[in-house]
């Protein structure tokens, strides 16, 4: 095998896994990462996410010794850059995110000063079609004294391929080894060196194409999803206005043969769904219309569960008029991006709640078994059983396992994620 040492760029949700993963087939990696903290915390054998499995993994490889972490990229036989790819900010509503590829920038420069003839560079994050040369543009005018593949071809110093992640947060280290890898090198021989680089601990198929394509076929899955989602979105806001089960008619549906429709929510969350319809919207406006409608129906969505709860406030008052809105309490359980994990990052969730405690002069409580401390002046969190007795008004925000509703018929719910048995 070629390669020695492995450098993963970005210790993250997936750059860390990969590291482990390489680490626990007795390889040496370094993990680089800006952040001294996440640094730090690796160093000691522990992991700064949360991710199942995965805290054994990183605690063998760092006492075995194949893992350890720095701030500083060290030479190594290939590198792996697993850095975020975020949109920069929009001007004004309406106008389509553009990506934003500093941190990977940041990461070929901090990589180019120790490159060497022979090395693999491989982009793993989830890039806009053209990442990829771009990246091995900036690593070519950094390094004059390497040949690239855009120039030298199959007889470049250093390969190139973009190898995109595809696990599901939650089943990280099963997927990293069972799915299939996308593998598309900017020449024949780097797609061969990624190859052999994966096939150390991937079980799944390495299928090879360019880099372009390689790019587009992860922006397509997880557009693919958002479109999808949108579908069951739009489906549940019809059903509220015709009086209709969602959850049963999806249920229906799907005894069809030849249909699978996914489960609505409250809006789409996470860092991918949510962002990588952009890089293809952002690069083909006028093409990508059905991908750019799916992102409007499911970043309204959150808006909508929103009037739904002052309607609810609303309905209660007149219930109750005894009352006043500030005797009102809402509860929202769950605050992470879906179920059963910890992440509140780019949670619909989590804006709801909180959006709901500056609109609502009333008590906003809030159920979120996979966090211990939240900082909120505003939000309260509070076990389940103790919301089920303290609310006016039950918000169902995320399908967390520990959401075991009883008979709510006599209470006033909005139901996101058709919990509820009826
Ligand atoms: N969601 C729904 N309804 C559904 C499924 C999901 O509302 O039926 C919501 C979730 O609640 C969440 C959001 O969509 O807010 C995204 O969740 P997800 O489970 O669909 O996806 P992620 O973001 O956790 O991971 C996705 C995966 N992509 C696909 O399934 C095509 C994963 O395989 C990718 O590796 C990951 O994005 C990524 O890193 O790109």
């Amino acid at each position: 095998m070629s390669f020695e040492t492995i450098s993963v760029i970005g210790l993250g949700y997936i750059g860390l896994p990969t590291a482990a993963m390489f680490a626990s087939r007795k390889i040496k990696v370094i993990g680089v990462d800006v952040n001294p903290h996440a640094v730090d915390t690796i160093n000691k054998g522990e992991i700064h996410i949360v991710e199942p499995d995965l805290d054994m993994i990183v605690h063998a490889a760092v006492t075995e010794g194949y893992l350890s972490a720095t701030t500083s990229p060290q030479p190594a036989d290939a590198f792996l850059i697993a850095v975020p790819t975020p949109f920069l900010p929009t001007e004004k509503e309406g106008d389509i995110p553009q990506p934003d590829l500093k941190y990977i920038e940041a990461a070929s420069k901090a990589i180019a000063p120790v490159l060497k003839k022979g090395d693999l560079v491989i982009l793993e994050s989830t890039s806009p079609v053209g990442a990829t040369e771009q990246m091995a543009q900036w690593l070519a005018e950094a390094r004059t004294d390497l040949s690239f593949p855009q120039n030298a071809g199959e007889a470049s110093d250093v390969r190139i391929a973009h190898c995109p992640e595809r696990v599901l947060p939650g089943h990280v280290v099963r997927e990293l080894v069972e799915n299939d890898r996308v593998i598309g090198g900017m020449t024949a021989l780097c797609s061969s060196k990624a190859i052999e680089l994966y096939k150390t601990f991937v079980q799944g198929e390495c299928v090879v194409t360019n880099a372009r394509t390689a790019e587009m076929a992860k922006l397509t899955e997880n557009s693919c999803r958002d479109v999808q989602i949108a579908f069951a979105n739009e489906l549940s806001i019809i059903c509220d206005k015709l009086d209709i089960d969602v959850w049963e008619l999806i249920s229906l549906a799907n005894r069809h043969p030849r249909i699978n429709i996914l489960q609505p929510g409250p809006g789409v969350g996470g860092h991918c769904i949510a962002v990588d319809p952009w890089f293809i919207v952002s690069k083909t406006p006028d093409e990508a219309q059905l991908i750019h409608t799916a992102r409007k129906v499911n970043d309204a969505k959150p808006e909508w569960v929103i009037n739904k709860v002052k309607l609810a406030i609303s309905d209660f008052l007149q219930a109750n008029p005894d009352k006043t809105v500030k005797d009102v309490t809402v509860a929202c359980y769950g605050l992470a991006f879906k179920a059963n994990i910890d992440d509140l990052r780019e949670s619909p969730a989590l804006s709801i709640c909180i959006e709901l405690a500056k609109l609502h002069s009333g008590n906003i409580i809030a159920v979120e078994p996979n966090v211990e401390k939240f900082d909120s002046e505003t939000i309260r969190l509070v076990e389940f059983k103790d919301a089920l007795n303290m609310a006016n008004i039950h918000l169902i925000l995320v399908d967390h396992k520990e959401f075991q509703f009883p008979d709510m018929s006599s209470v006033m719910y909005i139901d996101t994620k058709g919990l509820v048995k009826k």
